[in-house]
């Protein structure tokens, strides 16, 4: 798929009061303002034109825009967070979606889901279920998806927190991928660039038409891509890591 476009949201001063599992320390605010002005930067070189959302103050995560939301061509699907103090993150996407696409589905209560869970392949899509995504959340997805088209496959996680967590699709049907996903019979079918324990973070990265963009600090996964004839951009995500936020998370791409 080529992406012509990408959705971001300024982290809120609120944001060093965002959900976390990770013992990395508060965030640096000002930090964080410079990272994801770089990635915004990122985005541009590899070619996207980029929307940039106003911080929203009541929604500390709000800035990794990726779970409200999975864009496909056809569609754009609004999505029902599962963590309580991000669903209302929700509305804000009500407003700007439509600005760019027609035709619009929701994900509806008991069923929930984060876009963090759902990698699109090609005409497929791959969904997650973590501790924000449930099988009545995965179900209406691929439901969605099945009325356009496009296959869906429910991938049950063990330890990552979102699927993209530890996967991603560069195109050319190859992945790169870490920890539970390897010898995954899901995806056997592949090409895989295998990330170690040690740069699993750097597994969550994102391909935009030419360019590969990965958190800075992994030579070994940076190496792997160049190898393989990516070209690679690194982006500092230091001040989101803390907030268990990856690469893909800070931007909706279409
Ligand atoms: C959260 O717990 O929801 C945020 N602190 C991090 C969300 C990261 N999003 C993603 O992996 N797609």
């Amino acid at each position: 798929m080529i992406f012509t476009r990408a959705i971001v949201k300024k982290p809120s001063k609120s944001y060093v009061n965002g959900l976390t599992t990770s013992d990395l320390g508060t965030p640096d605010l000002e930090l964080a303002w410079k990272q994801h002005g770089e990635y915004i930067e990122a985005l541009k070189k590899a070619g996207l034109k980029v929307t940039v959302l106003e911080a929203d103050e009541q929604f500390p995560d709000s800035t990794f825009v990726e779970d409200t939301a999975v864009l496909t061509e056809k569609c754009a699907v609004i999505t029902n967070p599962g963590a309580a103090s991000r669903n209302g993150e929700i509305e804000d996407m009500k407003r700007v979606i439509p600005q760019f696409y027609e035709t619009i589905e929701y994900i509806e209560s008991p069923g929930y889901l984060d876009g963090g869970d759902v990698m699109q392949v090609d005409d497929h899509y791959y969904i997650g279920l973590s501790a924000r995504t449930n099988q009545e959340g995965a179900e209406q997805l691929k439901s969605i998806l099945g009325k356009y088209g496009y296959g869906a496959t429910i991938v049950p996680l063990k330890e990552f927190f979102h699927l993209k967590t530890g996967i991603a699709y560069l195109g050319n049907n190859t992945l790169v991928l870490a920890g539970e996903f390897i010898g995954s019979d899901d995806f056997k079918g592949f090409k895989q660039i295998v990330v170690g324990k040690e740069d699993e973070y750097s597994a969550n990265c994102i391909r935009i038409n030419d360019h590969v963009i990965i958190p800075k600090g992994f030579d070994t996964t940076k190496q792997q891509l160049t190898e393989a004839g990516y070209s690679v951009i690194e982006c500092d995500m230091s001040e989101f890591r803390k907030q268990d936020g990856g690469l893909s998370c800070l931007s909706l791409r279409f």
